[in-house]
């Protein structure tokens, strides 16, 4: 809920203050994204969530911001530095995990896709009207028998004279349900291969996986491939093995490494407003040194995780982020908004397990976001291989 952070975001603006530490343009776009958190998605969040709603219409308003695929150059896209595009993601994320991952497959993994393996012809067809968020794009990678190894991909690409036959399942796949277009990864006798699948293609279905009880607001689906006939002008001709759609879920991943600390930015402020204005034996709880000292705690990680952040994105404008080093900010950040999550649920007592806080909605969603573009296990094995030189996988 919007007001019930008013008192603890100035607090917490007091003693860190995110914004000093970008530039003038990284700043515009951070409050471009905060606007819109603000103004568009809190006053509606709560309600989406417990109704399992994703609010489409807001979609034009984070593309007429220019979000989507900011960080893209040329084909409508602002060309946008990574701590921009970070900011954004951290704006986001204060609201609601589910707006930030709209953002994320849209712009990191659908549009990342095509503008890095795509054909000339492919980038001018698709880039710019989902820019402007006429045509939205998903990412079908994962694949029910298991999200954490695609090697093992089953879903497969035959070709058919000058066409190509796609058969499988995939799952686990934001937005598909609304998609114009789908990036789907099948194997062929060539090895992996990316497709721009047009969605209205005989033999494409998706359908949104209900019952999940994390990122509600959101759409996830089920993708079922029968036999769908695309020609070779729609594979994605320079993106060749596994190394293709891995380099997308780095762009994601990076994405994720700043948007959960939006997450726990906010549950820190509902926290830290509540330790203020909250009274028990005579006084604010947060003159209790127990209250402190998870107050303290919760800073420590917040501010830790964001200055990682910066750091990551400012080796990734020099082009020189690793994706071990992308790991270390996925799991340390994801890892850490869960724990402010539920130390910010302990200050609120009874009340925190209600909507009237947005703390059990963000605690839901990173445990969904813990999972997803790979898991903590996944992240620490990543980091170990890169320690060792050991291969943790095979
Ligand atoms: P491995 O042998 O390590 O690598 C195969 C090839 O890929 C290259 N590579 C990478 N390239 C760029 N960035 C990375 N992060 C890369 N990781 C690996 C590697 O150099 C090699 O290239 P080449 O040219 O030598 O062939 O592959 P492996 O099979 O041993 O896998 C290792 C492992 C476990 C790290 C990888 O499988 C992995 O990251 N697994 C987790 C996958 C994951 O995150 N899945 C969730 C995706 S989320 C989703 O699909 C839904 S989209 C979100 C939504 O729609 O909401």
């Amino acid at each position: 809920m919007t007001d019930s952070r008013s008192a603890g975001r100035e607090a917490l603006a007091g003693v860190f203050d995110l914004d000093a530490l970008l530039q003038p343009d990284e700043r515009d776009w951070q409050q471009r994204a905060r606007r819109i958190a603000r103004e568009r998605i809190d006053p509606v969040i709560e309600q989406d969530f417990e109704n399992g709603h994703f609010r489409a219409e807001l979609i034009p308003d984070l593309a007429e911001a220019g979000l989507l695929g900011m960080h893209i150059s040329g084909y409508g896209c602002a060309g946008a530095s990574a701590a921009s595009y970070g900011a954004v993601c951290l704006e986001l994320e204060a609201s609601d995990s589910g707006w930030r991952t709209f953002v994320s497959v849209q712009g990191s993994l659908a549009m990342s896709a095509i503008a890095k393996f795509g054909s000339e012809e492919q980038k001018t067809q698709w880039l710019p009207p989902m820019a402007r968020g006429e045509v939205i794009g998903c990412f079908a990678l994962t694949e029910p028998d298991g999200g954490s190894d695609p090697a093992a991909m089953r879903t497969r690409a035959v070709r058919d004279g000058g066409d190509w036959l796609i058969s499988g399942t995939k799952r686990w796949i934001g937005l598909a349900s609304i998609a114009g277009v789908a990036v789907v990864w099948a194997q062929t006798e060539e090895g992996v291969r990316g497709f721009l699948v047009p969605t209205e293609t005989a033999g494409f279905t998706a359908t949104p996986i209900t019952g999940k009880l994390a990122m509600r607001a959101s759409i996830q689906c089920d993708i079922a491939l029968d036999t769908v006939r695309v020609p070779d002008s729609a594979r994605l001709p320079d993106a060749q093995g596994l190394r293709a759609p891995f380099s997308c879920l780095n762009e994601a991943r990076f994405g994720i490494v700043w948007g959960v600390l939006g997450a726990a930015r906010s549950c820190l402020e509902a926290a830290l407003d509540r330790a203020i204005t909250r009274e028990v034996f005579g006084g604010p709880i947060g003159r209790f040194q127990l209250t402190q000292d998870k107050l303290a705690d919760m800073l420590l990680e917040y501010e830790k995780g964001v200055l990682l952040a910066l750091h990551l994105a400012r080796l990734k404008d020099a082009g020189t982020l690793t994706p071990a080093q992308i790991s270390v900010g996925k799991l340390n950040g994801v890892r850490e908004a869960i724990r402010i999550a539920g130390t910010a649920r302990s200050i609120l007592g009874g009340d925190g397990v209600t909507g009237e806080f947005p703390v059990m909605r963000h605690m839901a969603n990173l445990e969904a976001v813990r999972t997803y573009e790979g898991t903590d296990e996944i992240h620490s094995l990543v980091i170990g291989r890169a320690l060792t030189g050991l291969n943790a996988f095979s």
